[in-house]
This record gives C-alpha cells, structure tokens and sequence, in this order.
C-alpha cells in the first residue's frame, strides 16, 4: 500500500551510526527504511542533508510560578513552538508540586494549561516539592504506573528544597516503583552563607548571584546525591552540572557501581561567570543556576560530552523577560540579586550550538550528537522505543538540518517569549530546517506549516529502558 511519505536521498543518523537512505512513513510511524523507495502521498527531497531523530529536550520549564509574582515567559504554545523550530518533536516539562498540593491537583492543573496548545509532543516529570505520606505511599505509584515516571527534587531553595531524609524516602519510592529521580544539587545553607555575607558587603550586583553559589557548593550536593542513591541503592540523574569537580563525583560514583546518568546544558558549553560580571544590571539576563563557570570548567564539560560523563544535553529552558520590571531586570524594584529569578531561555537554540560547536567542529560525531540530544533521553525518561531513534515502528518524528546554513543567532528571529536570548550574536553552522512530528510535517524550510494543538501528551513507560543497565 502507498507510504504516506517518503524523505529521499538524506543521510540518515542514529545513535548507533549513519547511512544514505531513503525513509518512508505511514500512519504516523516509520515503516521503511532503504533505497529508491517510492509510492507515497508526499515526497522530500533531503539531498545534502541530515536525516535525524527529533530532537527531545527532557529539561524544559514552562508555566511554572516562580515566587514573588513571577511568571515564567513561556506558555505550552510559545514553548513548544520555540522548541519545534529549534528542531524538537518532544519536550519534558515539569509538573510542580506546591507545598500542600497534591500531586493529582498539579497535573491536573498543567495538563489543563497544555491541552491543545502544543507544537510538539511533551511528556511530564513531576516536581515533589512536599513529600508527604499520601505523596509518597499512595500517589506516586499510581502515577508512576500511569505515565509519570521520573520525578525532580530540589537541594536549593527555600519552599522547595528537601533534606536528606527527605530525599533518602523519596530515592526509596522510586526504587520500589521503577520511577526516575533527577536531583538539583547545590547546598543551600552554604547559599545563604554566602549571600549573608555579599548583603553585608553591599556585593549585590547580578555577579553576585555566581560568586554565592560556587563549585565547591554545586561539588559537595553532587557527592551528597550520589552517596544517597548509593545507600538506598538505585538510579538517579544528576542534572544541569557545570563543571569538572562535579563529573568527577560521577565518575567516582560510576566506578563503585552507582547507576548515574548526567546531563549538562548549552549554558555551561559557552557561558562563563564573566557574562554576569559587566557591573551592569544587564547581566541579569544570564542568571541560571549552578551558575556558569569558567573556561577550564567548559573545557571539562567538552570533554564530558565526549567522553561520555555526560549521557543528556538539554536546555533548562527556564525563560524570563528582561524588560519587566516583575522579571529580570530590578525585580520588585530592588536593586539585588537574590530577586532575580534563576533561569534563562534556549530550548530553540540547544541543537544549533551543540550541532555548531560538536558535530561542525569536530568535537562528537553525528550519532553522538542523537544519542545526547535525542535517543538517551528517550531511554533515561521511558519514551523509547516509540521515541528517540528512526526505526521500524517508531514514531515518525524527524528533524531534517541543512550542515550548510549559516545564521547569527538573533532573538528576534526567535519564537518564544522572553525578550532576549542569552546567545545574542552568536555565529552558528548548521541549522533544523524541517521539522515532523509523529508523521505531520509542522516545520517546512523554516516555515511553520502546522497547526498548535497537533503536539500531544505522551505518557511514559512505567519501567524506563535505561541507558546505564538501570531498567
Ligand atoms: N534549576 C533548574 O533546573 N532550572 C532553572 C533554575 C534552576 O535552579
Ligand atoms: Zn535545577
Ligand atoms: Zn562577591
Ligand atoms: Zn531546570
């Protein structure tokens, strides 16, 4: 019977290795792989270009209150259509417990938000922010068997951050369920230290923001974090680290037989401390935490990245606008740091630099380049193998990039809604032309040919096929 299309004469990559092929799909999914495949109802010529596996950013904010008023720039339909022009089929966003709220009444709230709105398809991880009995014994392993199947915890900030043997209960659960805990590891007594003492010293520009959560702070949660799924004995992803001290703890933990996936972000590739030390209220814009470093810690997450420290490259797309005054720039009017709030934009602009500066400059090659951008996160998450590979019976989501494309990144030329881009100016080759979702084609040589609402909700599996033996 007739494919319903066919992407002819590509190179085609996975995260095994890569080939010229002809693909062809129908009903949504992949069903051929070959040569001079004919017979389909739609037909793209690929020549000269890479055939990928869509991108899966598994770090992703959206929607979420963040304190004193704040709201996130990003909605499920600005997110999601930044994301799928910046070559992504699927996203995970948080689902955040507020203190006192069930889990159920969380979900239920950002499924509302999302239904309908979305650009490309999302899966959720939940947020545990109050780890109560009902939480933890009753909710989580229904949800864990309903689709919910990696929760975050938080070691920093106040209202959100768990102690040990909040966590240590939490890793517990997940290991009797199968779910998969993702830790945010700063110590947050040694912030508040640290931030009492810059207030005294009137030290309140947005530099200070990185010299109150340095290394040592990011270095000991990380070795805390893994001690604590070592003693409970189960999985645990260390995300967003940014620096060498940091993967050092991984890889010690690795080598006693912890299962320990990491990920690092575009953030912690080409930021450095430097960019929040202009004396200028403007370098609110890359406030993030743990905070960027310095070069040789870039040169550590390079290596990472080739190595393979690091299984997961996300964005921690996490988007605020500059000019408003509730936002970045002189929040509540105060002229401090600590109101600024952690986080910055780039689920649109994660594949470029990572495609740019890795695969462009020689650093990883094209299948590596899908394992950490694509087919890992679908095996750390429970979305392979419907998700994060082009094979037979997968979903057929496809990002098409042009090697050749040469573009300054302008947040002009952006899609989500903050109001500058922490990339500003930054010169990259290669770029995601062409975009399809499940089949649909939504990206079409940079033109948006489909409509909100085609994304969908995918529940992930209730045992995640891990990528470190972890299933
Ligand atoms: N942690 C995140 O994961 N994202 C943004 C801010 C933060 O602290
Ligand atoms: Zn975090
Ligand atoms: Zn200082
Ligand atoms: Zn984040």
């Amino acid at each position: 019977s007739e494919f319903d299309l066919i992407i002819a004469n590509g190179t085609v990559a996975t995260a095994a290795n890569f080939f010229a092929a002809d693909i062809a799909v129908k009903d949504g999914k992949f069903v051929q792989i070959g040569q001079n495949l004919t017979g389909s109802k739609r037909r793209i010529d690929a020549s000269g270009k890479f055939v990928l596996p869509g991108g899966i950013d598994s770090h992703v904010h959206i929607s979420q209150p963040s304190g004193e008023g704040i709201v996130m720039a990003d909605d499920f339909e600005s997110g999601t259509l930044s994301a799928l022009f910046g070559g992504n089929t699927t996203i995970m966003p948080f689902c955040l417990q507020e203190k006192g709220q069930s889990m159920r009444e969380a979900l239920t709230a950002y499924h509302a938000l999302a239904d309908g709105q979305c650009y490309t398809d999302v899966s959720f991880h939940l947020i545990i922010s109050d780890p109560t009995a009902s939480v933890l014994g009753q909710e989580l392993p229904a949800l864990v068997a309903g689709g919910y199947t990696s929760l975050k915890v938080f070691m920093t900030y106040e209202g959100l951050r768990l102690n040990d043997a909040e966590i240590l209960k939490v890793l517990d659960v997940s290991r009797e369920t199968g779910a998969t805990v993702m830790v945010h590891c700063e110590n947050e007594d040694a912030i508040l230290f640290l931030i009492a003492k810059h207030e005294l010293a009137g030290d309140v520009a947005p530099r200070a923001h990185a010299s109150t959560r340095p290394i040592a702070v990011e270095r000991e949660a990380t070795h805390r974090a893994l001690s604590l799924a070592e003693v409970v004995d189960v999985p645990i992803v260390i995300v967003h680290v940014s620096n060498g001290e940091a993967m050092d703890e991984i890889a010690r933990a690795r080598a006693r037989g912890v299962k320990v996936v990491g990920e690092t972000c575009p953030q912690y590739l080409v930021l450095t401390a430097k960019d929040l030390d202009g004396m200028d209220w403007e370098d609110a814009k890359m406030v993030c935490s743990p905070p960027p470093r310095d070069e040789a810690a870039q040169a550590d997450c390079w290596q990472g990245i080739e190595t393979g420290v690091f299984d997961l490259f996300s964005s921690d797309h996490c988007p605020f606008r500059y000019d408003d005054p509730q936002d970045k720039l002189n929040p509540k009017g105060s002229v401090n740091f600590r109101h600024i709030p952690n986080g910055i934009p780039g689920v649109e602009t994660r594949l470029p630099i990572l495609f740019s500066e890795g695969v462009m400059k020689g650093r990883i090659d094209l299948p590596r380049f899908v394992a950490l951008t694509s087919t890992n996160h679908a095996k750390t998450y429970g979305l392979y193998p419907q998700k994060g590979s082009i094979a037979i019976g997968a979903d057929a989501d496809i990002t098409i990039w042009d090697p050749e494309a040469k573009r300054t990144i302008r947040h002009a030329e952006l899609h989500d809604g903050s109001d500058y881009s922490p990339y500003e100016g930054m010169y990259v080759t290669g770029w995601p032309v062409t975009t399809i979702v499940a089949g649909a084609v939504m990206v079409e040589d940079g033109i948006l040919v489909g409509k909100k609402g085609q994304g969908k909700y995918r529940p992930a599996t209730t045992r995640p096929v891990g990528i470190r033996g972890q299933a």
